[in-house]
């Protein structure tokens, strides 16, 4: 890192064992905390994290500053090496509480001691996702269709472990005792675990194949994006900091999601103009080109949407009115908002069940907070989606991706009481079992898709199902090396 200095080094010290730009050296107390957990994280890293890839170099960005521009340097690393930091956007002078109860009063750089067990909680439900992705993760390593994607799914990875080491560091400062207990169990739970599991479904479940991993990213990482934006909007200064440069990271995040799925709906549509099949539904054929459907792809993008509604909590919500109350955490873009940012007086539309049907019902603003962030996610996503639409449209082919019904599927919240199809009609029991398949993946898609999954890891090489990216990671030629893979 010694080039380091025109980008910005000067903010981040990388002489002790854990980069930062918090002022460790000078802080004892953390210090000596963090330095204690490091051992169980390097060990968790190494037995949990990228299975069979610790000792490859793999081309990675490491921050090295945290300003807008040029915060990241690229270079081979094995990841067990990996520079996990602690990195704060930079403080904003005279910076106020924007929302809730103490609106205008000057921004805690502590914790206030009212909200002690509240904010106690927000931090260790975000630092469990960040670790849990990463053991869902862990063994696509061996089946990546390119050393590209394979090189992108080890970025996320340890940008994945830092964010964990960002929870942890704010539980260690401002958490005393308490906070070296909640960073040892962060550790210690485990992704799917019958015992002990992660906190929130979705990281319980599996990420078999690479499909999953891609729709993963673009729709629960986009979670990640929109709760990290709300809590980069509280009052409790450290938190705004630390999510503000998480925030940064994450985007490449979605991007791996959005260009990953882009570009198996492409060479789908590429294989199927080659060989003269127009009709989508014609799934055998399809198949048999070695690509994936694209009602499959549909399939899957119905599963991880509605696992990732169910990671928003309940429609009403008291904790949410709570937790923006006492300032902690805001609406997505709170700060470009223009209304009284307290809430006490307005309402907002949810839609809810009444008597076993959908309807929408307008409910007090501030019991509704998790619903609106969702709606917020829901508008994010459609761009995302119309992109792949695009895709789509330029190759010719008659079938669109959509997002299905927010009731549908779901497990958290008042849907869960209920059936219904894509299209939020709601289906009997036995109507849906029958139409189950036809709207989430079957043994027999799974088993296609798991088919496929042989590694491609030939520079320049792409296995057959997904296309090539327009363009190399930091501007690199297509048979660029990014994994030198070692064992
Ligand atoms: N699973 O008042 P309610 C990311 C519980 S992703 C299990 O509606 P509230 C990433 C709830 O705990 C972003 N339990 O919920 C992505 C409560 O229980 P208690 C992660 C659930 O409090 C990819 C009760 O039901 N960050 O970063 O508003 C890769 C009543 O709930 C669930 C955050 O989520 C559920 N899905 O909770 C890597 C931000 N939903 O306490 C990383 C922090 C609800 O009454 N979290 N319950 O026993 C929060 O802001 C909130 O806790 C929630 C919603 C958004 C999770
Ligand atoms: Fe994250
Ligand atoms: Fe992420």
């Amino acid at each position: 890192m010694s080039d380091g200095a025109a980008m910005g080094i000067g903010q981040i010290d990388y002489d002790g064992l854990i980069p930062n730009n918090v002022g460790l050296a000078e802080d004892q107390r953390v210090r000596k905390a963090l330095e204690t957990w490091h051992p169980g994280y390097i060990d968790w890293w190494k037995s949990m994290g990228p299975e069979g890839f610790q000792g490859s170099s793999v081309y990675l960005r490491t921050a090295v500053g945290v300003g807008a521009e040029g915060w990241a340097k690229f270079g081979f690393v094995r990841m067990p090496e990996y520079r996990w930091g602690i990195l704060l956007a930079p403080k904003v002078e005279g910076r106020t509480i924007p929302f809730g109860a103490h609106k205008g009063q000057p921004a805690w750089q502590d914790v206030p001691g009212e909200y002690r067990a509240m904010l106690r909680r927000l931090l260790v439900i975000q630092g469990d996702t960040e670790p849990a992705s990463v053991e869902q993760q862990r063994h696509l390593g061996a089946t990546a269709p390119s050393l590209y994607d394979m090189r992108n799914l080890f970025q996320v990875n340890v940008e994945e472990g830092r964010h964990l080491w960002a929870m942890v560091y704010l539980l260690q400062k401002y958490f005393g005792r308490d906070g070296r207990e909640e960073a040892e169990e962060l550790l210690r739970r485990r992704s799917g675990d019958q015992d002990s599991p992660r906190m929130l479904g979705a990281f319980n479940e599996r990420t078999p194949d690479w499909l999953s991993f891609f729709m993963f990213t673009f729709f629960t990482d986009r979670d990640g994006k929109m709760q990290l934006a709300a809590l980069a909007q509280s009052g409790f200064d450290p938190l705004s900091r630390t999510c503000r440069f998480m925030l940064t990271e994450e985007a490449h995040h979605m991007f791996v999601g959005e260009t990953g799925v882009a570009r198996v709906i492409q060479r789908t549509a590429e294989a199927m103009n080659e060989a003269g099949i127009d009709d989508p539904y014609d799934i055998e054929r399809i198949r048999r080109l070695g690509v994936i459907d694209l009602p499959t792809i549909q399939k899957k993008a119905n599963l991880h949407f509605s696992l990732t509604l169910d990671l928003f909590g309940n429609e009403i919500s008291t904790n949410a009115a709570n937790a923006f109350n006492a300032g902690l955490k805001g609406r997505y873009r709170e700060d470009k908002l223009t209304d009284d940012h307290q809430l006490t007086a307005s309402t907002y539309p949810v839609l809810r069940l009444r008597d076993g049907a959908i309807i929408k019902d307008e409910v007090p603003a501030l019991s509704a907070l998790n619903m609106r962030l969702r709606d917020d996610y829901v508008e994010d996503t459609m761009l995302g989606i119309g992109r792949w639409n695009r895709v789509l449209e330029r190759a010719g082919i008659d079938f669109r991706m959509t997002l299905p019904h927010v009731a549908f599927n779901r497990r958290i919240g008042e849907f869960s009481a209920v059936h219904t199809d894509t299209a939020g009609a709601v289906l009997s029991a036995e109507a849906w079992i029958r139409q189950q398949m036809a709207m989430l993946p079957s043994d027999d898609d799974n088993q296609f898709i798991a088919s496929l999954m042989q590694p491609s890891w030939q520079p320049g090489r792409y296995a057959g199902w997904i296309a090539p990216p327009r363009h190399g990671i930091d501007n690199m030629p297509g048979d660029f090396e990014y994994v030198r893979i070692e064992n």
